[in-house]
């Protein structure tokens, strides 16, 4: 059985408040439930207060197989901002109004770019998970 939950935008209260209502435990660092798995529809990040503490929830859930997860249009513009486009630039201009959108994800990663790095190579692999079958 599958719960479905999409658009958190960096709101990790209630995602946590969500999962304890839906029997979700934690186990270490990881919400489980004995026999319910999670698919996250995309749009973990960017708005909400705590973008970095919903990656942290969602990222082990999905690496011990406790959820799927597909790519929102967010996380899709998060590598695209990050990801340099071999002229000069990025495949998503940092122009005011991107920047603008995008803030908030950026600040929570201002002081550790290797982890900001790291967030958007599991974005671009995340939904190829080898627990998507299983
Ligand atoms: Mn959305």
């Amino acid at each position: 059985m599958y719960d479905l939950i999409g658009d958190i935008h960096g709101h990790a209260a209630e995602l946590e408040a969500l999962l304890v209502k839906l029997g979700y435990q934690l186990d270490g660092p990881c919400y489980r439930h004995e026999s319910r798995r999670v698919i996250f529809l995309g749009d973990l990040v960017d708005r909400g207060p705590q973008q970095r503490r919903v990656l942290e929830i969602v990222r082990p859930m999905f690496e011990s197989g406790s959820a799927l997860a597909v790519m929102g249009n967010h996380e899709f513009n998060a590598i695209a901002y990050f990801t340099a486009d071999g002229e000069g630039g990025h495949l998503r201009a940092r122009n005011d109004k991107n920047t603008r959108q995008h803030q908030a994800f950026l600040d929570e990663f201002a002081d550790d770019q290797a982890i900001w790095a790291d967030t958007i190579e599991w974005f671009k692999n995340y939904r190829y998970g080898s627990n998507w079958m299983a």
